[in-house]
């Protein structure tokens, strides 16, 4: 669901301004929060395609309760008819000029572990306009209905490679939707539906997108006790994604 004119251009400067700082390493994120999600972990953060900061707000408190998360809270309450919590944060910024700046397919749901509620609402804040030239989201239609999830695999050889998982898509039968967007819209969507992104054809201009993602606060708990807290450094981000790699697997 596309919600245009979420942030006006005043409202997003104070976001870009400390997504910049995070972009050129003046806030310190540890490990593998701040990576790369097309080229993988090996890669130095200035040949970084897609650059990927887990959980901002975890380091930067100050982020927290900005304009932002204030209203991806009540969109994700206003979809979810009840009140739910911030799971997670993540900054995306796509290089200019970068072919290579994919981010592959996948369903979110395939990235957490298996809990009674999956419900979710991520709210996908567009800082840059985004279409099909700098690699804008694309989903498959229908595909948050189906019965199970996608297969997914490993980008790279295992996840101690990269993070990136890539779901099962067969482009020429499934329907294929691209979302251009302008800068200050939102993307709200739930934790099956099928998406990717393309590259960044444009000559100078970063693509940037601020992630928030909401779910209840049982699955919250249920995630936190298990140990996974959806930043890359976790040893349980790992195993979650086991179950929707194995063929077997009913998610
Ligand atoms: O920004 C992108 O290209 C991908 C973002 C995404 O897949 C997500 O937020 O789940």
């Amino acid at each position: 669901m596309r919600l245009p004119g979420v942030l006006t251009e005043a409202e997003l400067e104070p976001l870009r301004e400390v997504f910049e700082r995070f972009k050129r390493g003046e806030i310190p994120v540890p490990g593998r929060d701040f990576c790369d999600m097309a080229g993988g972990y090996r890669l130095a953060a200035e040949e970084f395609a897609v650059l990927n900061v887990m959980l901002p707000r975890l380091y930067l408190p100050e982020f927290r309760d900005n304009l932002y998360e204030r209203r991806a809270a009540a969109i994700a309450r206003q979809l979810a008819g009840t009140e739910l919590v911030l799971d997670y944060d993540q900054l995306l910024a796509k290089r200019p000029g970068a072919e290579d700046a994919s981010f592959a397919w996948h369903q979110d749901l395939a990235y957490w572990p298996l809990t009674p509620d999956p419900f979710t609402v991520t709210c996908w804040l567009a800082l840059d306009n985004a279409d099909e030239d700098n690699g804008c989201l694309r989903f498959v239609a229908g595909s948050h209905a189906e019965e199970r999830l996608r297969r997914h695999r490993p980008l790279h050889a295992d996840r101690e490679e990269s993070h990136t998982l890539v779901a099962e898509v067969d482009e020429a039968r499934d329907r294929i939707v691209a979302a251009p967007v302008r800068r200050g819209d939102v993307l709200a969507f739930r934790e099956r539906i099928l998406h990717g992104s393309g590259g960044n054809r444009s000559a100078a201009s970063w693509r940037r997108a601020y992630v928030v993602a909401f779910r209840t606060a049982d699955t919250v708990a249920r995630e936190r006790a298990l140990g996974f807290t959806h930043s890359h450094n976790d040893s349980a981000g790992a195993r979650a994604a086991v179950a929707a790699m194995r063929p077997d697997t009913s998610l």
